[in-house]
């Protein structure tokens, strides 16, 4: 049986591969678990400095397997259970991940799949691209960090058309309002996906986990207390090799060579 999730590690990037393109890579119970692990494995490898996640064939993710609801979900028939036990995890490791992930959306990101496409640190989109607030088609309400996700980015007005209308978004537009950071050909994503994740697989990996640490920080603190956050983590980065590699490199006139620590 083909894996629903691929992962290949190269170079210092981690290529993570949504893979169920005959359903435009719905989220059932397999491709989750596999989800989550692949997401665990780059996080934890110290050789992985930068992550892709990305989808097979011509969508990015349609969201939760609508047809697994239908046939018993393994087991879990309550959408509140479903998403703390197999969505979350996943979530919160993609933004935790003290690494640089880059969203590379393929195709259309619909539902779940949507929100799994916003909790990349860089959202880089194919041009035909589509982004669609699925959920109250079906009677649902936005999850997986979507009600989190495009009010911070969008902004409030936004979210709530999308939410309430669930009209379907192109590329262009997604990043004129927020939510997509570039936009490329369809194919020349991949390419520049790879490319710019391989760049960031030379820089100062440490600093980016904490860049990532302070902005999952910043909308639950008042000024003074992310003034510390800022202060508490520039505290550990100035300590790191890749500061003392940074400013001697600048002062040499020099390329640096971080190590990522
Ligand atoms: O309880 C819980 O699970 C809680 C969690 C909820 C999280 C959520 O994500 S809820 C939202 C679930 N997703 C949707 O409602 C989206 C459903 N899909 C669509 O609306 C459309 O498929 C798309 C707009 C995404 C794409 O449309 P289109 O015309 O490009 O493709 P298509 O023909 O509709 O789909 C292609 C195939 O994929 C088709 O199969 P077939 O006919 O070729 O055998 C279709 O049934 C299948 N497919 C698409 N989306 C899903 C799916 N199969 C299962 N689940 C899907 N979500």
């Amino acid at each position: 049986m083909t894996s629903p999730v691929l992962y290949h590690a190269s170079e210092g990037v981690a290529t993570i591969t949504l893979n169920r393109p005959e359903v435009l890579n719905a989220l059932n119970a397999e491709l989750l678990s596999e989800l989550r692990a692949a997401v665990e494995r780059a996080a934890q490898d110290d050789a992985v400095r930068a992550a892709v996640l990305t989808g097979a064939g011509r969508g990015f993710s349609s969201g939760a397997d609508l047809a697994a609801r239908q046939t018993g979900n393994g087991g879990l028939s309550d959408s509140g259970t479903l998403l703390r036990e197999r969505y979350h995890p996943i979530i919160l490791a993609l933004r935790a991940m003290p690494k640089p992930v880059i969203t590379a959306v393929n195709g259309v990101a619909a539902g779940a799949g949507m929100s799994f496409a916003l909790a990349g640190d860089v959202v880089l989109a194919a041009r035909s691209a589509t982004f669609l607030q699925a959920f109250s088609k079906i009677g649902l309400v936005p999850d997986a960090g979507s009600t989190y996700f495009v009010p911070r980015y969008a902004g409030e007005m936004r979210a709530r058309a999308l939410a309430i209308l669930a009209e379907k978004l192109d590329a262009e537009e997604a990043q004129r309002i927020g939510l997509v950071w570039k936009v490329h050909a369809d194919d020349a994503l991949m390419s520049e996906a790879g490319k710019l994740a391989h760049h960031l697989a030379t820089m100062p990996t440490a600093a980016y986990g904490m860049i990532k640490e302070a902005l999952n920080a910043t909308f639950d603190n008042d000024l003074p207390a992310q003034l510390e956050v800022e202060a508490t983590l520039q505290s550990k980065a100035c300590r790191s090799e890749d500061f003392r590699e940074g400013v001697a490199a600048f002062v040499e006139k020099r390329k640096p060579q971080f190590r990522g620590r």
